[in-house]
């Protein structure tokens, strides 16, 4: 792999040599875990930590690599894992408020453009799309809606090929990720190595077509819930692919809970799927922490709900006036 099918150019380059990285090579985040980095250089992937001064001259969260960041690296002299030393500067940023806390959290780094992926089927949303395009304007990413599903309709996209209540000047896309339908006129966005990440709600197919347009499986994907069409939270670390054909895409997990750095409405808030749950709760004042029959906990047991959301949504909520059954 050369760092060129990375997205690495001339640009790039110059940057990169501007800084005289002594003795350090140039890699791109691929891969964002709990506990360290995938990295690609020009001759492999590996694991990365990053230096300590870098996590503490970090202003905030955000300021630390993530994915899609070229960064300069010290390789090991073994096996062992190579450290991020510098983040080069970014071309654009995508990043939202982080879950549960008030720190802003990095979603994807350089990237060109954005899939904004909804669904046929029941996921379209016209006040989430807005957020989703006001998140990716500010990113500095051009965004593109990609309508997922066509087999099962075609509510969304009128005939103009627009969606209703929102401008023409946003590329929108009527494709079947499943069965392949459409996807030629996303190779566009491909073009010259182009980055393109994916976002939207879980189940509407990023990962799917991921591994469409890639080639391979490289993503798992999974069925959505019979009972409310919802998706089931099946990726869960955001990742970087190459693809053979040229471009690279971050597949993202499905947001919770979509916050925007910069909002502060609470009402933008989305818990919709929580207050749905909290519907079925034994008391209508539930607190949804210590009390018997509460079905927004048994979610999270079951694991249909991540505990940490939960624990969001009760800090978001707290103070909100409930009433008894
Ligand atoms: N009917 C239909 N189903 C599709 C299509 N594309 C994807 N799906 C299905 O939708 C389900 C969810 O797809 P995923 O690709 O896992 O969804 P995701 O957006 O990656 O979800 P998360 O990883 O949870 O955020 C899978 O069962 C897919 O087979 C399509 O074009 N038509
Ligand atoms: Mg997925
Ligand atoms: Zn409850």
């Amino acid at each position: 792999m050369s760092l060129e099918t990375l997205g690495w150019n001339g640009q790039w380059q110059e940057l990169f040599e501007a800084r005289i990285f002594k003795g350090l090579v140039p890699a791109r985040v691929v891969g964002e875990h709990r506990s360290h980095y995938r990295i690609a250089t020009e001759v492999a992937e590996l694991s990365a930590g990053t230096t300590g001064r870098l996590r503490n001259t970090a202003a905030q969260r955000s300021d630390l690599p993530g994915v899609g960041d070229f960064v300069a690296v010290s390789l090991s002299e073994g096996d062992g894992p190579a450290t991020i030393e510098a983040v080069l500067p970014r071309t654009s940023a995508l990043i939202r408020k982080a879950s549960g806390t008030p720190e802003p959290q990095l979603l994807a780094a350089n990237v060109d453009v954005v899939f904004i992926v909804t669904a046929q089927g029941g996921d379209f949303n016209l006040p989430r799309m807005k957020r989703y395009l006001a998140l990716v304007q500010q990113s500095g990413a051009a965004p593109v809606i990609v309508v997922n599903k066509s087999d099962l309709g075609d509510k969304i996209v009128a005939l103009s090929g627009a969606i209703d209540g929102i401008g023409p000047e946003v590329p929108t896309h009527a494709i079947g990720a499943r069965a392949g339908d459409g996807l030629h006129v996303l190779e566009q966005y491909f073009q010259g190595n182009r980055t393109v990440a994916f976002v939207g709600s879980s189940g509407v197919g990023k990962s799917t077509l991921t591994n469409k347009l890639l080639g391979r499986d490289a993503q798992a994907t999974q069925e959505v819930r019979g009972h409310d069409g919802r998706g089931r939270h099946t990726t869960t670390f955001r990742q970087l692919l190459v693809r053979p054909q040229g471009g690279a895409i971050v597949d993202t997990p499905g947001l919770r809970g979509l916050e925007l750095w910069n909002t502060d409405d609470a009402n933008e808030r989305d818990f919709d799927d929580i207050e749905r749950l909290a519907m079925q709760c034994r008391f209508r004042n539930c607190g949804h922490v210590i009390e018997p029959g509460c079905a927004v906990r048994s979610a999270v047991a079951q694991g249909d709900l991540e505990a940490e959301r939960l624990a969001d949504y009760i800090a978001h909520s707290s103070g909100s006036g409930r009433t008894a059954r």
